[in-house]
């Protein structure tokens, strides 16, 4: 009995199609992968249903399906790859991918080689291993640093030879092949490299070529999705600036984008007019109430029975003691909207 154990595949149905095609497995063959099925190619919904529908075909779990199983939990914002990918499956299909890709171990032992997506710790057994550093995430890159960082693998001491994705090691879209005791199998697929596997018990790589650069495509097909995410009242300010520099930055904003950067670009001109606007009002208001009765000025408590009720009445002892800043407004408000609603609330024109 053959297994063949698959590099990153992220949605490149075409280029699995051709691997499975060379390797010509028979009925009793067994087909593991190393994890990430899905994100940044044009085909994920065909790579999940393969693998689920596909008796002797399993999966380990990648930092990318970890990724939608904890964007789903309401845990992480999503990288604009599972933005995509949400919507090539659909609400439905997501939300089923979602079910399964929260079942996929962290780790598949064979009787031959230990198969894990991303790294592994040395001096720690399998069943002890950091979930970060199996899964490849931030927190596990992090946590290798300790190991050799990129060049972990030359530390690995495990009993079996192990099997990795997640990053190339090597810049030619080949496999890395470290001592005959690690292999790494990301080789590109999504970016037009190849895509590998590895032939059990043999040992022995195979690989296709990518039919392209599929995640440039994607994600220039996808384009306005990378302003999208948040809900106009729910941006903070620097998520405002950091969605209108990106818009700045688009030599040729996706169509369907234009709508959103519009209304991101008012809203960020209002916010700004806003924090000007009640700086003014507030100075203004202030000035008016120490010209009726100058004693306001030293006297608080008389400032304060002259102002009457108003939330943002420590503002305007700031700016009778004259340290009243744009700033200080600025802060008061979370968000851009807060800002531009206040000044609307209070007759200023935004
Ligand atoms: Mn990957």
């Amino acid at each position: 009995m053959t297994t063949l154990v698959i590099g990153d595949i992220h949605g490149c149905w075409d280029e699995l199609r051709d691997l499975l095609d060379k390797a010509a497995l028979g009925q009793d063959d067994q087909i593991v992968a190393v994890g990430d099925l899905i994100d940044r190619g044009p085909q994920p919904g065909k790579v999940l249903d393969f693998f689920g529908q596909t008796p002797n075909a399993r999966t380990v779990m990648g930092n990318h399906e970890r990724k939608h199983v904890r964007w789903r939990r309401g845990e992480v914002k999503p990288s604009l790859g599972q933005k995509i990918a949400r919507r090539q499956l659909g609400q439905p299909g997501w939300e089923a991918a979602c079910n399964a890709m929260e079942t996929m171990p962290l780790w598949i032992e064979l009787p031959w080689a230990i198969v894990v997506h991303g790294f592994f710790e040395p001096g720690v057994a399998l069943e002890k291993q950091n979930p970060s550093v199996l899964l490849g995430t931030m927190t596990g890159e992090r946590h290798m640093k300790a190991h050799g960082g990129r060049q972990w693998y030359e530390r690995y001491d495990g009993d079996k030879p192990l099997i990795v994705g997640h990053l190339q090691y090597t810049t030619d879209h080949s496999a890395l092949v470290h001592n005959e005791r690690v292999f790494g199998l990301d080789t590109g697929a999504s970016h037009g490299g190849r895509l590998t596997g590895l032939l059990l018990p043999q040992m022995r790589l195979i690989s296709v070529p990518s039919r392209g650069d599929h995640w440039a495509r994607v994600k220039a097909d996808h384009a306005d999705l990378r302003y999208t995410g948040t809900a106009l009242e729910d941006l903070d300010w620097e998520g405002l600036e950091r969605l209108v520099r990106r818009a700045d930055a688009d030599q040729s904003p996706h169509p369907d984008a234009l709508e959103r950067i519009n209304a991101l670009r008012r809203l960020h001109r209002r916010a700004h007019l806003a924090i000007e606007a009640l700086h003014e009002h507030i100075l203004t208001r202030t000035q008016a109430l120490i010209e009726q009765d100058p004693s306001r000025a030293q006297d608080g408590g008389a400032f304060a029975r002259a102002l009457g009720p108003e939330p943002m009445a420590s503002f305007y002892h700031l700016a009778r003691r004259g340290a009243l800043s744009p700033q200080n407004v600025h802060q008061r408000f979370a968000t851009p909207l807060q800002a531009v609603n206040a000044a609307l609330e209070r007759g200023l024109d935004v």
